[in-house]
């Protein structure tokens, strides 16, 4: 017994020093990858701080910084639109850049200069300006980036210690939904591009706009009316996107560009870059965030439409929504963001072989050029620039989540090296004007610190989201999942991650939604090498692969191409 007592006695012991013995031998036996990420972190945090300080010093409380010139653009009004629209004279900015940099300041673990500024907004912040303001921008930037804010400073983290929060962001945010409703009042349904925040729709406004521009409003509105409880915001924006879906074609494809209160399309053409995008990140989104089973249905169709369209091997073209015919061959940087849309539905085997494509183009060039023809594998004579986009980075942050593979921190550290190397000034980052020459332009984008440099902060180090699960606004701006804003979700909802996969056989199924959007998805064990089948598979109609006509024939699964039937009256790729 007494033997016992002191055994026990120095087990305790053990067990209450052990940590100091244990704690050194642990971090000698950190992977070179673990010190190589916090490495990479820390380069990210000078990097944002750069940006942010030089704003907050030259440019604040303007919209955006110049960094060559150290000093301001009020580009709220610009957004959406190169020329400098009308602003009242005493017009001082609407401090865009600082609503956009607060999510990324919690990431970051800076509460202190979030709290700053969420006082500093709830005290100066006005939206009753004679603007004529880009309502998708507008929605993304400043609606999305109020809303995710106010939800951070309120969730359980007690982040802001002052107590003097009381909820001026939402109001702010209730304020602007207020404005933007007069948008919406159409024959359609579909919103205008554009609306002056003091006076409503401007007379003889322009009725066209695009497809992202009125189907992608759906997260930060519908968030909004259930933070708000006025359904006004999210029956507005859900409306339009239910016309914009009512305008597909009868191969579920979409236009560019509509006119809003006719609902015709001006643009038949269309693909995942410029203009559409978004559209399609919104539908799997809204599905994630609210649960109706209505977003998945549209996002299935129409995500299988774009593999089966637009896809060709790892790019993708456009087509002509008409008759699915291929219309331009060329890659936007934009595109670049579709891989981290794959990721989220578990398409990863197509999401890893799009995102090598674009980093080899971003290597190429060293940073990824606004447009490339792929037919003439030249740059666009008119759009060599690169505005310090985050797409290739947002990509890159999902596929590591999903696979943990380091090829994916080399990536990032490329993308990392490539921006301090060309972009970085004295005054902050600048926009790359022409890719050939490097010369720079006098614009730092407030979706620089919003997204770009949050992404890849969370590719080295995604502690933030540990035991939480939310998803991205298409500006970046996390919004929780939560059980009592979700159609399906159980009351006692336990968060899991959609994206992360711990072990090496879950990285294949990394996603919640694999089987849903892969039905066909098998994992086939031959030779030990396992394969995934893409997200375009459409089996022939017949198990032997016969056929008498090309309708029997389905979608090659490697290629995403459609197969035809031979004179022999066998499905296959045969050369047409
Ligand atoms: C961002 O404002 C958003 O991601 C938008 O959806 C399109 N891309 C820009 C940044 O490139």
């Amino acid at each position: 017994m007494l033997l016992s007592r002191s055994y026990g006695a120095w087990l305790v012991l053990f067990l209450l020093i052990s940590p100091a013995f244990i704690a050194p031998s642990m971090s000698q036996l950190d992977s070179p990858w673990a010190a190589k990420k916090r490495n990479m972190r820390e380069k990210v945090r000078k990097m944002f701080y750069h940006a942010y300080e030089n704003y907050m010093k030259h440019a604040f409380p303007h919209d955006e910084l110049k960094p060559l010139t150290k000093s301001f653009t009020d580009s709220l009004s610009e957004l959406g639109n190169l020329k400098l629209q009308h602003l009242p004279r005493n017009y001082n900015g609407s401090a865009l850049t600082l609503i956009e940099s607060l999510s990324s300041l919690v990431i970051m673990g800076n509460n202190t200069e979030f709290e700053r500024a969420v006082t500093w907004l709830s005290e100066n912040l006005t939206f009753n300006i004679d603007a004529r303001i880009n309502l998708f921008e507008c929605n993304i930037r400043v609606l999305g980036g109020l809303i995710s804010a106010h939800i951070l400073a309120t969730d359980s983290t007690n982040r802001l210690v002052q107590g003097c929060y009381k909820n001026q962001l939402l109001n702010l945010a209730e304020d602007l939904g207020r404005r933007f409703l007069p948008a919406f009042d159409t024959p359609t349904g579909l919103p205008y591009a554009w609306v002056n925040l003091k006076y409503g729709v401007m007379e003889d406004e322009t009725p066209e706009t695009s497809t992202s521009g009125c189907g992608s409003l759906i997260l930060e509105m519908g968030a909004l009316s259930r933070l708000t409880s006025d359904p006004r915001y999210e029956s507005a924006a859900l409306r339009a996107l239910r016309k914009l879906w009512s305008m597909r074609s009868s191969l579920n494809l979409l236009g560019t560009t509509l006119d809003v209160t006719t609902g015709e399309w001006i643009e038949y053409s269309s693909g995942i870059g410029a203009g559409v995008d978004s559209f399609y990140e919104y539908l799997c989104k809204a599905y994630i965030l609210f649960g109706k089973e209505d977003y998945w249905r549209m996002f299935h169709s129409a995500y299988l439409a774009v593999q089966k369209y637009f896809r060709h091997g790892p790019w993708y073209h456009e087509a002509d929504m008409r008759t699915g015919k291929a219309t331009y061959w060329q890659l936007t940087s934009l595109q670049a963001f579709w891989p981290g849309l794959q990721v989220l539905v578990g398409d990863i085997g197509a999401a890893n072989s799009s995102h090598r494509e674009f980093f080899y183009v971003w290597k190429k060039f060293g940073v990824i050029p606004e447009r490339y023809l792929l037919d003439h594998q030249m740059l666009h004579p008119t759009e060599k620039y690169y505005p310090l986009r985050p797409e290739l980075a947002e990509s890159t942050f999902y596929l590591y989540q999903a696979t943990k593979d380091p090829w994916y921190i080399q990536v990032g550290e490329s993308i990392v090296n490539s921006l301090n190397l060309y972009t970085k000034v004295k005054g902050g980052f600048a926009s790359v004007r022409d890719v050939t020459t490097m010369q720079l332009e006098d614009h730092q984008h407030s979706f620089f610190l919003a997204e770009t440099c949050k992404y890849l902060y969370l590719l080295f180090d995604d502690s933030f989201l540990v035991d939480r699960n939310y998803i991205f606004t298409t500006e970046g701006h996390p919004l929780p999942i939560l059980s009592s804003w979700h159609e399906r979700l159980p009351e006692a909802y336990i968060p899991t991650n959609w994206t992360y996969a711990k072990s090496e056989q879950q990285t294949r199924r990394a996603s919640a939604m694999s089987r849903q959007v892969c039905p066909a998805i098998a994992l086939r064990s031959g030779y030990g090498v396992q394969q995934v089948e893409s997200a375009c598979h459409i089996p022939d109609s017949r198990a032997d692969h016969r056929c008498f006509s090309d309708e029997e024939c389905g979608i090659d699964s490697s290629t995403c191409r459609r197969r035809s039937c031979s004179m022999a009256g066998y499905c296959g790729l045969w050369i047409q």
